[in-house]
């Protein structure tokens, strides 16, 4: 055991900026980006339009802020959105759309690949005629897919979804916070996979490591709308391109390292799943996500977590007996090996419990 040693696999926003991002930061020009006058957001926005092959982009604070924006400019209140049971717009954004923009979430279970069944969601569409109900608005999927353990949606699903959400004139949101990750994965340009949504977004600040920031993408009017509840919820930012600096530089350089991220996911997927104790199909992994499960009759969930933790490997425990541990810019191939041998330590060891605990980390 290295005492020193610390690998941080519970999530791939725990990535810190790059020595070129900090000395792009400290060197950006600057504007008031409310006013529209800071040329380095202007700069970062056109990229990014450019990019996912839109008309316009958006630089919003966070993933969340970006889908809130995107839910609140499709839609009005009372309209219905159609959303997997596990994306991450339904699980873990706090209800806000609901909350603030009093938009009704309808679910539809997602499958193992992330997708949802065309059946289901044409099934889950609302007949306007019909007084009794909301009006179904949109449709919301997320490419990679968080809890589908990093699932990468193909392009020729994307647009199955199109023709049916054409059908209903319906229109389509895709929380894209790891869209680049699924590019690589595919080995297709990231404006493929966004072409049949109508709204995009992308995180920087996952594995793409900027510190901040996320980019809202799609044609000019909606863009010119979203920047409205940007504004109403607080997310207009004065001289943001001392941020935005860091996502140019992660556009720049940081997209075809993304596969690395990959190779060390399926690396550690495929130790993980040679455990006994373990239960996994590494086959599952394509990105830089691995969700596994720990077999009943092993140690507890919190057990595992601060086993693990006391040598320095994180992991965050999402529920019941399942576990995620996500790789990125920082992991390099040793840790993956020292966090496999941990594992194997920690699963084979009859150590008592020094310190029984909670489970900290919900994610
Ligand atoms: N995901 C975080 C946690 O909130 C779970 C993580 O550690 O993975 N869409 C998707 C698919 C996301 O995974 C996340 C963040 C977001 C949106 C929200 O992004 P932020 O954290 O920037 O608000």
């Amino acid at each position: 055991m290295d005492a020193t040693r610390i690998v941080d696999l519970r999530s791939d926003t725990v990535t810190l900026p790059t020595p070129a991002m900090r000395q792009a930061m400290a060197t950006a020009e600057l504007g008031d980006d409310v006013m529209g006058e800071d040329p380095t957001v202007n700069r970062l926005q056109v990229m990014a339009a450019e990019r996912m092959g839109k008309e316009a982009a958006l630089f919003v604070p966070s993933g969340t802020m970006a889908n809130l924006v995107c839910l609140l400019t499709h839609c009005r209140r009372g309209d219905e959105v159609i959303v997997g049971h596990l994306a991450h717009i339904f699980l873990f954004e706090v209800g806000g759309s609901a909350a603030v923009g009093g938009i009704h979430p309808r679910t539809v279970p997602n499958l193992p690949d992330g997708t949802l069944d065309l059946t289901e969601v044409e099934a889950a569409i609302r007949d306007p005629q019909n007084v009794h109900y909301p009006y179904s608005r949109l449709i919301c999927l997320e490419n990679t897919h968080n809890r589908c353990s990093g699932a990468v949606v193909s392009p020729a699903y994307m647009a199955q979804v199109r023709e049916l959400a054409n059908r209903y004139g319906l229109a389509i949101h895709l929380d894209g916070a790891r869209l680049f990750n699924a590019a690589i994965a595919l080995g297709v340009d990231p404006a493929e996979l966004a072409r049949d949504a109508d709204s995009v977004c992308f995180c920087l600040s996952k594995g793409l490591s900027a510190p901040v920031g996320s980019l809202i993408c799609g044609p000019a009017e909606f863009i010119r709308q979203a920047r409205r509840w940007r504004k109403l919820l607080g997310g207009g930012m004065r001289q943001a391109g001392v941020l935005a600096a860091a996502g140019i530089v992660a556009l720049e350089t940081m997209v075809d390292r993304l596969a690395a991220d990959h190779t060390h996911a399926r690396r550690l997927a495929e130790g993980l799943a040679r455990l006994p104790g373990i239960v996994l199909d590494p086959r599952r992994v394509m990105t830089n996500i691995v969700i596994f499960e720990l077999a009943p009759d092993t140690l507890s969930p919190s057990e595992l977590v601060q086993r693990l933790a006391a040598r320095g490997v994180k992991i965050g425990a999402i529920g019941g007996r399942k576990f995620r541990a996500v790789t990125h810019y920082g992991i390099e191939a040793e840790d993956i090996e020292y966090a496999l041998a941990c594992f194997q330590t920690v699963l084979s060891a009859e150590e008592p419990m020094r310190q029984p605990g909670r489970l900290t980390c919900p994610e």
